[in-house]
């Protein structure tokens, strides 16, 4: 199914919001000509333009119209079956050396790859319209704040951008009408939606990215990870702060102290979840707010490291979200919410495997195809999505729009791991810490196309995200250590450990505040903890597991260490840093050896 809709034409007042900096029109003016699209529209963002373009996808089949009684301003797009996730083999970093881009990333040659995209956008936008947003990423008045401006030829995209950035005039306010003034190109445009045709490539010397091919997520929303982690990393190690994969969360107690830690999780291993944790019963007064789910930008201030939410939007997975598992979730997208490739009931309604209650009789999957609970096939897509604004969430933290950001205590590692990775663990000090961030690995997921459950390493939850040298990127971590005098505490943790019959150990979710209550004691400097080989260890009574249903065992082998195991993880973290060559910076081949060292009798 392509979403190849022809052009529209908007009454006067809409899509017209031309503006003022030269540079932009320039630039728009060249990728039209390039494009000769039918018209082109300036998006401003306003309820008027957004009612507009609703409509239109409707009548275009872009959106599907879902029960409005029941799910509020909620509309169903479904993508190409063959483009329903992040194309990692099609992500390409365009340095001007292949060097500068890192054995991690794909490279191509700057010239050769604008010569080709070129040639792949002539006259791509023919008898269609070409959208200009204007957005901003971070709040208005912050240092960190950036400004983009996405070119693209698909009505989801505008829609899911207003939901995702800042978008319209705040951005052009930002932006001024200095011509030289700092923002990021970005041109997207479907083509045939030709999984053979694909590419989302990044210029982060010229701050552009041109994605072709893809109606997808992050392979089209630029100003997520193409901007805000790729291109955003370069420029955060030219410009001296961190761009990272990180959730932000604040933790209340109740006799209102106040923490916000930043965890790194590879794709769809539970960032969205934990920002929106709900503590349980015993934890009475204790209170989560949710700063940003998916991306932090972070600034030194007085020594201490503070961040903020770039994004205004969540692009979360939708299997698996209930009121079980993540309640703040599901009242976000019972409202004003853009789903993907979901289910769809016969009542309008969307449908997804692990949402509460029993499944549908019947439903049209994500394909549009009958699906019964009898089906073969899943109902929804495994990455499936939803596209939700932060103010959805009851959640959400009162400091979102602080220009400063807010200060961070402890930054959390972890990725999902059927053994080896204890539940939790703090690192000895930065470095150490460094040294965990980069040695991390992951069981892949359906966040990206390929196979799923293969463990790899996944230094930060950044080996898809990275604009730049891996090696030089684990040396800014370090530089970035040495300018903090209060640095955050680095943790570790693992949700995901399984036992011998292949269950998950931990029950995860809500329950997870147990490991973070013991990660703010430790931030407070009154949390028990054992000296061992990977860094400090709870030992079962340190963290508070009353009114838990777990029995001892589990909770032994969950904070465990399993030699063999650990033997075979340092010989992994070896054969990744042989892999990656002279890259490593010599402080984390220091740490290796002396992790070695720890483990010898
Ligand atoms: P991206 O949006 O792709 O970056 O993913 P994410 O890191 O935000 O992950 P998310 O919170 O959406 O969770 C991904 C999947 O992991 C969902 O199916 C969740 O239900 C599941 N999950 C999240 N937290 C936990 C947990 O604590 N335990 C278990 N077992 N599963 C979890
Ligand atoms: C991820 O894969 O980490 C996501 C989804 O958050 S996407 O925006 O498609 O990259
Ligand atoms: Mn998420």
């Amino acid at each position: 199914m392509k979403n190849l809709a022809p052009a529209i034409f908007p009454p006067k007042g809409i899509g017209d919001a031309k503006p003022g900096n030269a540079a932009v029109l320039d630039w728009v003016n060249e990728i039209a000509a390039l494009t000769e699209p039918e018209n082109i529209f300036w998006c401003d963002g306003s309820d008027r333009e957004n009612e507009f373009l609703i409509a239109e996808s409707m009548k275009q089949n872009v959106l599907i119209e879902l029960n409005q009684k029941k799910v509020p301003r909620c509309y169903l797009h479904r993508s190409d079956p063959n483009d329903v996730a992040r194309v990692e083999q099609f992500t390409i970093v365009c340095t001007p050396t292949k060097e500068e881009a890192g054995p991690t990333n794909n490279w191509s040659e700057p010239r050769e790859t604008y010569a080709k995209l070129r040639r792949l956008l002539k006259g791509a936008m023919h008898g269609r319209t070409m959208f200009v947003i204007p957005y901003m990423m971070g709040p208005a008045d912050s240092p960190l704040t950036k400004v983009g401006c996405e070119i693209t030829d698909s009505k989801y995209v505008v829609l899911s951008m207003r939901i995702m950035t800042r978008m319209g005039e705040i951005a052009l306010k930002r932006l001024g009408n200095d011509p030289h003034s700092e923002w990021n190109r970005g041109v997207h445009s479907l083509l045939d939606v030709n999984s053979e045709r694909r590419f989302i490539c990044h210029f982060p010397q010229d701050n552009t990215i041109i994605s072709v091919g893809s109606g997808y997520g992050g392979n089209v929303l630029l100003s997520k990870k193409c901007l805000a982690l790729r291109i955003g990393s370069y420029l955060a190690r030219t410009q001296g702060w961190m761009a990272e994969h990180m959730l932000i969360l604040g933790v209340e107690s109740p006799e209102g102290r106040k923490h916000y830690v930043a965890a790194a999780f590879p794709s769809a291993c539970g960032k969205t979840n934990f920002a929106m944790l709900i503590p349980p019963a015993h934890f009475k007064g204790w209170k989560i707010t949710t700063v940003g789910d998916d991306i932090a930008w972070m600034r030194i201030r007085d020594g201490r490291l503070y961040a903020v939410n770039p994004e205004n939007g969540y692009f979360g997975v939708v299997p698996g979200t209930s009121y079980k598992s993540n309640p703040n979730a599901m009242r976000s997208i019972a409202h004003d919410t853009i789903y993907t490739n979901v289910a769809l009931t016969d009542d309008g309604d969307v449908w997804w495997e692990g949402k509460d209650g029993p499944p549908p009789a019947h439903a049209l999957d994500w394909r549009g195809d009958d699906w019964t609970p009898e089906s073969k096939e899943k109902a929804a897509h495994p990455n499936s999505r939803f596209t939700t604004p932060v103010r959805n969430n009851p959640a959400l933290d009162f400091d979102i729009e602080k220009g400063e950001g807010v200060p961070i205590s402890a930054i959390i590692f972890g990725g999902r791991r059927s053994d080896t990775v204890p539940l939790v663990y703090q690192a000895f000090d930065w470095n150490h810490g460094v040294y965990l961030g980069a040695t991390m690995a992951s069981e892949t997921t359906a966040a990206a196309a390929g196979a799923v459950g293969r463990v790899r390493r996944d230094p930060m939850a950044m080996l898809p995200f990275c604009g730049y040298n891996i090696g030089d990127y684990f040396q800014h971590w370090l530089d970035m250590g040495k300018r903090l005098t209060t640095p955050p505490l680095i943790f570790n943790v693992n949700w995901f450990r399984k036992g011998a019959d292949g269950k998950f150990l931990w029950p995860g979710f809500g329950e997870n505040m147990r490991v973070l209550k013991w990660i703010i004691d430790r931030c407070e400097r009154n949390g028990g903890a054992v000296e061992s080989p990977v860094g400090w260890l709870p030992s079962p009574h340190d963290l508070d597991l009353a009114e838990l249903d777990i029995d001892h065992n589990a909770v032994d082998e969950l904070l465990g260490l399993d030699h063999e195991e650990w033997q075979k993880e340092i010989a992994a973290h070896k054969e990744f840093f042989d892999s990656l060559g002279r890259i490593v910076p010599k402080e984390l081949q220091k740490q290796r050896e002396q992790l070695a060292t720890r483990f010898e009798p």
